[in-house]
This record gives structure tokens, sequence and C-alpha cells, in this order.
């Protein structure tokens, strides 16, 4: 049949591989995603699963869906049962101009059979949503075997190289979008157009300008939309990319135009819509060790005294006119 001799095919493929990269021998017996860097958008996850357990045969393999990887549905495969379950995501996403708030968490196929001899693959496919640019998504796997399992769900700790795991969870690590250029780039930019929402806060048009070599300090901008009956207030933020981060306000004082932190956050009262813009309230982003450079997106960590903390990703774009001074 068409589908023994692929499987045969795939089996001597892999036999190859593992001739020509001796080293790596360990590397290709764990259970990874073919494709391990991808720009936000869509995204097919093909989990490959290089035996059985110990031995016995497969016959369950399930996977864990990160946050952040949305629209998820499975590719039927011959000879094993799929099951989905849904559930509510952490954050809610924009998807083609709609509000996805809950998606797949796990997925499990069942009621075939993997041999320990042999290799399979498992295919989700789905979107990777641009509030995940810059970071490592995981892909929690088990297999279920005939008394026994196999869990691929170990994460390395920061700076930890995942080869040192013995069951490091598979994983992608997903571009920081503007940076792909091309096609890419322009990916990125409509999924930053998109908002973000958090309770009644809808978060949009973020961006960060382009620092020259050296600057410490620039400016990030963003719209916050409150849509509910009550009062927010943007109290703080943070991001990896500066040691510290504050809200400023403007204001001229002697016919200087200086800034300072705004007292006791910035209010975002009901039904209203606050702009930070050049010239006005703004984020400042300070003790920046890499000063931003256009094309990149910048991480921040937006707090609010009601929704609480929301991912931002601040897109980098060039620092043309504007009346920003540093
Ligand atoms: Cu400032």
């Amino acid at each position: 049949m068409k589908d023994n001799s692929m499987r045969k095919l795939l089996v001597n493929l892999v036999a190859a591989a593992t001739l020509t990269a001796i080293p790596t021998f360990a590397a290709h017996a764990h259970a990874t995603l073919e494709r391990s860097q991808a720009a936000p958008g869509s995204y097919k996850a093909v989990l490959r699963v290089p035996h059985g357990c110990d031995g016995k045969a497969t016959h369950t393999v399930r996977i864990t869906v990160p946050e952040g990887y949305i629209d998820v549905k499975p590719m039927p495969k011959a000879g094993w049962d799929v099951a989905i379950e849904k559930g509510a995501y952490d954050h809610a996403y924009k998807l083609h101009g709609s509000e996805v708030t809950e998606g797949a968490k796990t997925v499990t196929w069942s009621g075939g059979r993997l041999d320990d001899a042999h290799y399979d693959e498992f295919v989700l496919s789905g979107t990777l949503d641009a509030s995940v640019a810059g970071s490592t998504l995981h892909f929690p796997a088990t297999q279920l075997c005939d008394g026994g399992e196999v869990s691929w769900n170990e994460i390395p700790a920061p700076g930890q190289n995942p080869h040192e795991l013995a069951h490091p969870a598979p994983s992608v690590s997903v571009a920081a979008a503007n940076g792909m250029g091309g096609d890419h780039g322009g990916h990125g930019d409509h999924a930053a157009a998109e908002a973000i929402h958090a309770g009644d806060l809808a978060i949009s048009a973020a961006w960060a300008r382009a620092m020259l070599p050296g600057q410490p300090a620039g400016g990030g901008y963003l719209t916050i939309t409150n849509g509910g009956a009550a009062a927010d207030k943007l109290i703080g933020a943070e991001s990896p990319a500066a040691g510290k981060v504050e809200i400023h306000t403007m204001s001229v004082v002697n016919d200087v135009m200086t800034m300072r932190p705004v007292e006791d956050g910035l209010e975002i009262p009901a039904g209203a819509t606050v702009e930070l813009k050049p010239g006005g309230f703004h984020v400042m982003f300070m003790q920046v060790s890499e000063p931003f450079k256009e094309g990149a997106i910048v991480p921040v960590t937006l707090v609010f005294e009601k929704a609480g903390k929301v991912e931002v990703p601040f897109p980098v774009r060039a620092a043309s006119g504007g009346g920003h001074q540093h």
C-alpha cells in the first residue's frame, strides 16, 4: 500500500539522518516539531514522534496546545481517532476581524499503533498570534503505550540548553514579527494593528520609536479604549528590553517642553479612548542597553489597576519628525 511504502521511506530517512548526525543522535530520538522557528501567522505544527515507549507500541498521542497558538485544528490520521478538548484562552485574540476567546487546549489521537521501530507525524494547523512574537511556545506531548508512557513535557529554565533535558517539550521559537522582512513583516504590521483585548479594554496601534546608537531612552505610543462602565488606570509597564519603563506626561514649563511620570497612573475613563502619542502621554523606555531598531518588536507588559497585566508587542518604527525630545 501507498501508506506502507511512505512509512518505510520515512523510516529510511530517519535512519539516514541518524547515521549522518551521530553527535545529535539524542536530539533525533526526541519528539520534536518539524519547524522549530516560525513567524507569527499561520503555522503548521508537525509533531515528529520517533518511536514508541521503551519497546512498546504507542496507541495514544496527546498534544497540549500552548497559549497564543489559536484557531487550532488537528489533521485527521488514518487508523487513529482524534479528539479535541476545547477551553477558554487566557486572553482574547483577534482573528480575521473577530474575537476569539476559546479553542483547542489539547488534541488527542488514539486507537492507532506506532511501533517502537517506526516513526510518525501528528499535525496541527493554527495561527501563532502576534502577541507571542519573540517568545518560545512549548507543546508538551504525551505518548501512551500498553503498560507505559513517555511525556515530553520538560521546559528549560532561562538560559538552560534544552538538549540537556531528558524529555524536552517540543517547542517553536516565534520570530519578532517585523524581523522577518518582506511578506512576514507586512503580516506582523497587520497583526499589530488589530486590537488586543483585556477585560473591558481594547489596546491598539502600539509602536515604539526607533532609537539612535547609544541612546538610552525612547518613547512608545498606543491607543487604549475602555468599553466598560467603570474607569481603569494604566499604573505601570515593564519590558525585558528596558531596565525601567514609566508612563510619562508632557507639558510646557517656562516655554520648554518637559516630561515627567504621571502620578497615580493614567486614567482611562469609562467609555473613553485615551491616545498615547508623540507630544503627549507616552510610554518611556529607560535604561535601554540595546537601542530599538526599526523592524524589531519590543515585548511590553502593561499593568492596569483593574484589567491587570496585558502583554502588548510594540513594533519599532523609524524616528521620523515628531516633537518628542529626550
Ligand atoms: Cu518621556
